[in-house]
Formats: C-alpha cells, structure tokens, sequence
C-alpha cells in the first residue's frame, strides 16, 4: 500500500508540528491540517464527488486534502469562473458538494449544491488531539483524484481526470530531478484551481513532508519577502519571471542591506537589490506553463547569477520533461524525459521520427498520464494514437542528449496567455451569443507581460454603434472567465473569408 501524502497520516510529536502551509499570518502544520482535513473527510465521505471553491486560501488545502483523504474525486472550480462556463462545468461533472471559506459568496449555480463550509482558523487549536487517523488508509492508485478543466480549441473545457497514480508518479518524477526533499519551502502564487498550482504547488511539497508559502497574490516584493526569509524554491508562469526580470532590470531603489554585493539578501532591503539577493540565495527557480523567453533568462541571470529551469507539463499528463537540479541548463529547452516517462516524436501520419533535431508533434506515454476526459470517449480516442500514445499537440524536437524544445503546436486555435490555456472556439461563441456582435474571430498575439494575448475580430450588428471593446471583455469575463476576456478588439466590416466560407485567420494579423 502507497500512500499519497504519508507525511499527513496521524502525524505525532515533531512531525505533527512542522509547518505544511502559510498564507499570509495563517500557518497550519501538519498536525493541524491533517485533524481538520479528516473531519471534514468524514463529513463527505458519502459525496460522490466534490466542487472545491478554489482560492488562494488554506481552505482550499484543507478541502484538497480532505477529499483526497476520503476518496472523493475533487473538481477544483476558479472562483472567477463565469456563468456560462460554471453551468458546463457544474453539469458536466456533477458534484454533489462545494467545499468553500465561511465568508465565500457563491454564485447562484452553486447554491444548489449542499454548502461545506471549511474553516481554517477553527481548524484543530490543539494538533495533538485532532491528529487524523479516522479514516481507511487504503488508497486505490487507479481512482481518480481530480477532475481538471482545460480548455480545447472548440467547444466547452474538458474534465481530465487524475488518477492518484498519476498525481503520485509525477511528484515522484520531480523529487527525482530536482531532489525535493521535506526541508524545501516553496513559495508560489499561482491559483489553486490548475495542475501548475494545485498538484506541483500544494501536494508537491505535502508529499514530501516539507512546507509551501502562498502569497495569495503574486508581486516582486511578496517572493523576495518569502525567498529571503526560508523559501528554497520557486514556481512560477513565465509571466510572472517576466514580472521579476523588470523589477531586477529597474532602479535601484533598494540598494541597501539586500544587495547581493552586500552579500545580503536580508528581508530589510527593498526593491531590486533585495530580489536580487533573494532570488540568488534560492536552491531552485522553477518556470513553467508556457515557454519563458530566453531574453528573460537572460536577464534574471545577469542580475542574480543563479539559472531559472525549466519543466513541461500539460494538465493530461502532468510533468513530462524538466531540467535536473543537477542537470545543465539550457535556457530554451524544457530538458530531458522525467523518470518513467516516454516521450517520441511523430509526423502527422504517424511516422515516429528517431532523428535528433527531427521536428515532429510531441507523444508521451507514462504513469503520469490521466485516463482520460469525462464523459467524452470520442476526444479521449482522439487524443490518443492507435498505439496508445498521448498525443500533446505541442510540436518539438529533442537534441542528442536527450533535451527536448518546444518550437510550437499544431493548434492555432490555443492561445496561453499567462500561463493559461485558452480556446479561441469558446471566446468566439460568446461574443456570438452578444447581441451587438454579427461575426467574430479570436487570435492570440505575442504579448511581452503573457506571452500571448487575447485578440477579438468584430463584426457589429450594428456598425454605426458598435460594443464597445469594454463592453466585450466584460461580457467575456462575465460568461468565461476574466483571463480569457479579449485584451484588443479590431472592429471590421466583415471577416476574410475563403470560397467555402471559413474565416482566414491568418489574414487577420496581416491587416
Ligand atoms: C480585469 N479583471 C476583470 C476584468 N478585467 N474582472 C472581471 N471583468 C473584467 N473585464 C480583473 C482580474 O480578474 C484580476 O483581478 C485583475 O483584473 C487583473 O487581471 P489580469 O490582467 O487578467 O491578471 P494579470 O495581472 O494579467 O495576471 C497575470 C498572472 C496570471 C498573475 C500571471 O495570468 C496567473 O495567475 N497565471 C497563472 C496561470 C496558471 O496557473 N496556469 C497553469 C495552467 P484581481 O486584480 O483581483 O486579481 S498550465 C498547467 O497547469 C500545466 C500542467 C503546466 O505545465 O503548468
Ligand atoms: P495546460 O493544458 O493548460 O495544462 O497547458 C499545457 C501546455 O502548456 C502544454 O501543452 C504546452 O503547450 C505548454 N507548456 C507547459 N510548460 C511549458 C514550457 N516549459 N515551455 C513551453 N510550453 C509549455
């Protein structure tokens, strides 16, 4: 029997007393989670399946643990979803449950739902008499975990399902390369409803027994705070390295006691110096989601002397390449094949490619892998070859060490903005579904802060008075969600189209 987080199993004594999550002034140790995730593992014990209200917060940790704890699969929901995508995800998946904070407002879909409320400051003032232990510790490596929603190119977001095998096998994969052990503390500030935050930033660091601070909301000054005063490592999207090469590119108004010249990194410094010195005392900088531009290595390098690595994953299959901690770093790579994962290379018809250099769409076969989308057996078949391989749709190459680059994917119709995948289909159809727009279209553009960025084509109903550009993204924000809004709108007065009448999205750009 494996366990998927031993380190929260009836911890006693010291292990009861180490610290497993910080947000801000609230700290919850092991002991302390652990009591007040098997409570609430008791109380949903007969769920079926739970919607996690998933904010930055320490509930959120308590409801993951809880659920995992009682073999409840867990749909992780972002708490800015919007109507239209709330519904579909809500329908799809049907919980029976939502976990969420005593002070969380929640919208009207979820109200019909039976309200758990997660409390952490009520959780367990006395670790040693809440310490778990009430619930089987028999766990199925092949039931599902968590049900993840990604976006495609057309259509609603699919559910991945996670098997804890999968989720296990990962973690594992990781602590292999980069040699987590339980004395690193990771500080992060990604959302919590994403396999990048949830599974690598939460269950990551409680599987190994060791500790994550979330910022609750990412800045320059929060990660400085935090590496300088315990943090080892950090996880972050390429834009928010972008973020911190701007800060280490900018003034030096903090030339004190935390710059590195110094040889400090002391949280008494402000500014540049301090990050620098607090990025350069870090074991691990880790980036990951999208591809984090080599101008931007380059330059965190220059300030602090310490190499960001890279890791690719992919919400199906978790973490499948990534850069050794002991590795060479290669800016521009997402390194070599994590343990148990295969990886190959393969031509639009199927041809696999064993050349080094060869450029091909990137398959992975692996414990890491999910079982597949819920309720959707046809995009769960075509997502896979006949021979059982992943197909990522990410396309790369792989050198003759073995290090694999990402130069793009197959899909046009992917956007990742911030980290974030975003399908052009879902953004187009509703801007469809408002009354002002008659055609619309959606490219991504290369952003410097996202990497891409979110572009609307309209066609008004009404030329004469068109939506206003506010008024869209609002709208988007309101159906979808606030990242997937446009962040330009170009009004036209019809969409390129080809002779049988599919828009030429390539001519877009070009205008
Ligand atoms: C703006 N806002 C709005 C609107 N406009 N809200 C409603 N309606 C509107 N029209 C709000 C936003 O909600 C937000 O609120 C604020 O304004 C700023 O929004 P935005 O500009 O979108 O945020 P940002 O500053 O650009 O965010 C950058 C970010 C974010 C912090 C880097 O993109 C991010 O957290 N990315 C992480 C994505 C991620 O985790 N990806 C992992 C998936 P407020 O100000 O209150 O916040 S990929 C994955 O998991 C795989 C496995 C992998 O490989 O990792
Ligand atoms: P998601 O479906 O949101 O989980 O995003 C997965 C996708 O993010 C992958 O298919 C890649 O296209 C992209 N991705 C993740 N990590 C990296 C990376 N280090 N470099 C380039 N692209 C990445």
């Amino acid at each position: 029997m494996t366990l998927l987080l031993p380190a929260l199993q009836s911890p006693t004594g010291q292990a009861a007393s180490r610290e497993a999550v910080r947000f801000g002034d609230l700290s919850l140790s092991y002991g302390r989670l652990a009591g007040a995730a098997d409570a609430l593992a008791a109380r949903i014990a007969d769920a079926g399946r739970v919607a996690v209200w998933a904010t930055p917060t320490p509930e959120t940790v308590i409801a993951m643990v809880a659920a995992l704890r009682a073999g409840v699969p867990a749909v992780p929901l972002n708490p800015r979803t919007g109507e239209r995508e709330l519904a579909h995800i809500l329908a799809d998946s049907k919980p029976t449950a939502v976990l969420a904070g005593p002070d969380d407002v929640l919208p009207p879909a979820l109200k019909k739902l039976r309200r758990v409320t997660v409390d952490a400051r009520a959780a367990g003032a006395h670790p040693e008499d809440t310490a778990g232990g009430t619930l089987p510790a028999e766990e199925d490596p092949g039931s599902p975990a968590l049900i993840v929603y990604t976006s495609g190119t057309t259509g609603p977001p699919k559910g991945a399902v996670l098997p804890r095998r999968a989720v296990a096998a990962s973690l594992d994969a990781l602590e292999d390369a980069w040699g987590w052990t339980g004395d690193d503390v990771l500080v992060h500030a990604l959302p919590l409803f994403h396999v990048h935050g949830l599974i690598l930033g939460v269950l990551g660091p409680l599987r190994r027994g060791g500790s994550v601070r979330h910022l609750g909301r990412f800045s320059p000054d929060g990660v400085a705070r935090e590496l300088a005063s315990g943090g080892t490592m950090l996880f972050g999207v390429p834009t928010m390295y972008h973020r911190l090469a701007e800060v280490l590119d900018g003034p030096a108004d903090g030339s004190g006691p935390g710059s590195p010249a110094a040889g400090g990194g002391s949280p008494a410094g402000t500014g540049r110096d301090a990050l620098a010195g607090a990025l350069a005392g870090a074991r691990l900088l880790v980036s990951g989601s999208a591809a984090l531009p080599v101008h931007d290595h380059e330059r965190i390098a220059a300030a602090t002397g310490r190499r960001v690595i890279e890791r690719y994953g992919m919400t199906e299959t978790l973490m499948n390449t990534g850069i050794r901690a002991d590795g060479v770093p290669r800016p521009g790579t997402v390194g070599p094949p994590l343990a148990g994962v295969e990886l190959r290379l393969a031509e639009e018809d199927g041809t696999v490619l064993g050349e080094p250099g060869a450029i091909g769409e990137i398959q992975v076969r692996g414990p890491n892998l999910f079982t597949g989308y819920l309720n959707r057996p046809d995009a769960t078949a075509a997502a896979h070859t006949a021979d059982g391989w992943f197909r990522t749709g990410d396309v790369g190459s792989v050198d003759e060490d073995g290090y694999v680059t990402i130069v793009g994917r197959k899909a046009t119709d992917l956007i990742k903005s911030g980290g974030y995948k975003i399908g052009a289909g879902e953004i187009e159809n509703v801007l469809l579904a408002h009354p002002g727009v008659r055609e619309a279209a959606v490219t991504g553009e290369e952003d410097p802060d996202l990497g891409e960025r979110v572009v609307a084509w309209v066609v008004a109903a009404d030329p004469g008075s068109p939506p206003s550009a506010e008024e869209l993204a609002d709208h988007v924000a309101a159906q979808l969600a606030p990242h997937k809004r446009p962040r330009t709108v170009h009004y036209l007065d019809a969409l390129p189209r080809n002779d049988l009448g599919k828009i030429m999205k390539r001519s877009l750009h070009a205008r």
